[in-house]
């Protein structure tokens, strides 16, 4: 069966699913996505994911032309349609068809994609081993320029840094703030463990407001400290240990960065903590679909 992708009101099959090139989610990358997984018939927080949605097409002044409840059963039919109890929804909102300028104003119908799909980012291995990451030369967004905290179609700068990596032969790439204070890889937030204290950077400063970051605090309170605070590739050299967060990739131990073993060279006991806490949360909270 071929998969169904929601387009602007109704589903298509992949092949029949087609945006004008008029669209400014092509010309310009005027738009926001979202990334949200589903486990086991169940979406992981849903809410979480729809209202950054949109607070990211409010910063960018796109109405979203339906209300959120509207969105979130769409995301749960877009899975439906394609027979996944365990799957990755994108969800792009493009500012629409216009002509060749910059203004927006000429794009009257913000186009809503919903793609349900599988999505496997590392091998199991990795979970288990850890992975090496490599600081690149690219910074990630800076407020001052465009707030980190939006979602955009504007990766520019990640893919930019994922090239670099790529290219030093590693997977993922590190990316600091224009001031080189650790800001985030290129798809993930980051934490370091110091003093048995989860630290990550404030989202303000240089990073996506990321939902799995913000589980990971509340898996961890109770148990460890944990805050937001700027630190430096200084401070993670000498970590304890270290991780990185994402829908995609959920939670994955880092065990070398640029060339610096982490810790002993292998996943710390908070990180595999988290690992087993999130996977148990993953399996027992969400939205039916
Ligand atoms: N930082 C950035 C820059 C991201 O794009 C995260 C952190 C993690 O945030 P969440 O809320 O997912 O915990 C992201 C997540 C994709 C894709 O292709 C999307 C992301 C990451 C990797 C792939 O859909 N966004």
């Amino acid at each position: 069966m071929e998969q169904k992708i929601y387009l602007n009101g109704k589903f298509a099959t992949r092949s029949e699913a087609k945006l004008s090139v008029f669209d400014h989610g092509l010309l310009y990358g005027d738009g926001v996505f979202e990334g949200i997984r589903a486990y086991g018939g169940k979406v992981f927080k849903l809410s979480e994911h729809v209202d950054r949605l949109y607070m990211s097409a409010k910063a960018i002044m796109l109405e979203i032309p339906i209300e959120k409840s509207k969105m979130s059963e769409i995301i749960l039919a877009a899975l439906r349609e394609n027979n996944l109890k365990d799957g990755y929804v994108r969800v792009v909102i493009t500012r629409g068809e216009g002509d060749l300028g910059l203004d927006p104003r000429k794009c009257s119908h913000p186009s809503i994609v919903v793609i349900a799909d599988k999505i496997q980012l590392y091998a199991d291995e990795l979970y288990k081993n850890g992975i090496e990451i490599v600081t690149v030369a690219t910074h990630r967004n800076s407020p001052s320029t465009l707030d980190p905290r939006i979602k955009s179609l504007n990766y520019l700068n990640n893919i930019m840094a994922k090239i670099e990596a790529a290219n030093a032969g590693m997977t993922e790439a590190l990316m600091l703030t224009g001031d080189g204070y650790v800001a985030e890889c290129s798809g993930d937030n980051i934490f370091i463990v110091v003093k048995n204290i989860l630290v990550t950077p404030p989202a303000s400063a240089g990073a996506l407001d990321g939902i799995t970051r913000n589980v990971v605090m509340e898996i961890a309170s109770g148990v460890y400290e944990a805050c937001e605070k700027l630190f430096t590739p200084y401070d993670l050299y000498n970590a304890e240990e270290c991780f990185l967060t994402g829908t995609a990739a959920e939670i994955i131990p880092v065990v070398k960065v640029d060339g610096r073993t982490i810790g002993n060279g292998k996943p710390g006991s908070v990180t595999s903590f988290l690992i087993k806490k999130f996977r148990e949360l993953t399996r027992t909270d969400g939205t039916s679909i």
